[in-house]
């Protein structure tokens, strides 16, 4: 089996001024996505900026970001529905209007430092029917345990999402989730529910190699980057979304698991080839 390596180089938490070597400009999304995509990755997970490097969801800036993703890469494009804390439910169910591969879908509400990363229940369940009527594959995000509870519930009550592909990402290590651990991943992979095809997990800051091996020793993927991590090691700054990529690909190689092509990405995921 091969590993699926995603990508999600920006977030909304990092602020450019903090850290210039985020890419931030469409030109530097597309520039990371075409060096992301030679590195191993074949999925990217994309937070947008705006020309001030601020998150977005204007539906504009959205169209043009998965625009230059597929001018410059044939990565599977996955547009954020999360955002920032701050953004309103309503913006987030209109991400879908840019037309993404793929979307996240985190499955529950999660304190987030010192803010709330809010997704009510009644919020899953319109975003997850938007996402079958508008025919685009979910990524359940998982930050917790409940949140799996959670992801049964809602197979459960609206069925399986469109590609028929029940695909979930755990994002362990956020301050008051799930702690960045194999003990905490093995938990939640325990616990998935049996219609779960694939998973893939991701570290935020120095969990993110510790995280990184444990999938891989659980027979999951991997998600990485800047969104999550933004060093290589102590006192090493990461200087391209690639170097963790890169990383990710070198490791899975070792493991027996190579990356993924973009093609077989799309079958795992139940997207059209
Ligand atoms: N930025 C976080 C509040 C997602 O992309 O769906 C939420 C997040 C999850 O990053
Ligand atoms: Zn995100």
């Amino acid at each position: 089996m091969s590993t699926l390596i995603t990508v999600a180089p920006t977030g909304a938490e990092t602020a450019k001024v903090d850290c210039a070597q985020l890419p931030t400009t469409l030109d530097e999304l597309a520039q990371t996505a075409a060096r992301c995509e030679q590195a191993g990755a074949a999925m990217i997970h994309v937070h947008v900026r705006d020309a001030e490097h601020r998150p977005t969801l204007d539906s504009v800036w959205l169209r043009d970001a998965v625009a230059a993703v597929r001018g410059s890469s044939s990565l599977v494009v996955q547009l954020s529905t999360g955002g920032s804390v701050h953004d309103p439910l309503d913006r987030r169910l209109r991400v879908l209007d840019a037309e993404p591969d793929s979307c996240s879908l985190t499955m529950g509400t999660v304190n987030f430092g010192d803010d709330v990363f809010a997704n009510p229940w009644p919020f899953i369940v319109e975003l997850y029917q938007l996402t079958i009527e508008r025919q685009v594959v979910p990524e359940f995000e998982l930050f917790d345990l409940g949140h799996v509870a959670a992801l049964r519930r809602l197979l459960d009550t609206h069925g399986l999402p469109h590609g028929g592909r029940v695909h979930v990402d755990f994002v362990l290590g956020v301050p008051d989730g799930m702690p960045g651990t194999a003990a905490a991943l093995a938990a939640g992979v325990a616990a998935l529910p049996a219609e779960v095809t694939s998973f893939s997990a991701t570290g935020i800051g120095r969990t993110h190699l510790p995280v990184l091996l444990a999938s891989l020793a659980h027979g999951g993927h991997l998600r990485v980057g800047m969104e999550d991590c933004l060093t290589l090691a102590k006192g090493r700054p990461v200087s391209h979304n690639d170097e963790l990529v890169s990383r990710a690909a070198q490791i899975a190689t070792l493991a027996g698991r190579p990356p993924m092509s973009v093609a077989d990405a799309r079958t795992l995921l139940g997207l059209a080839t």
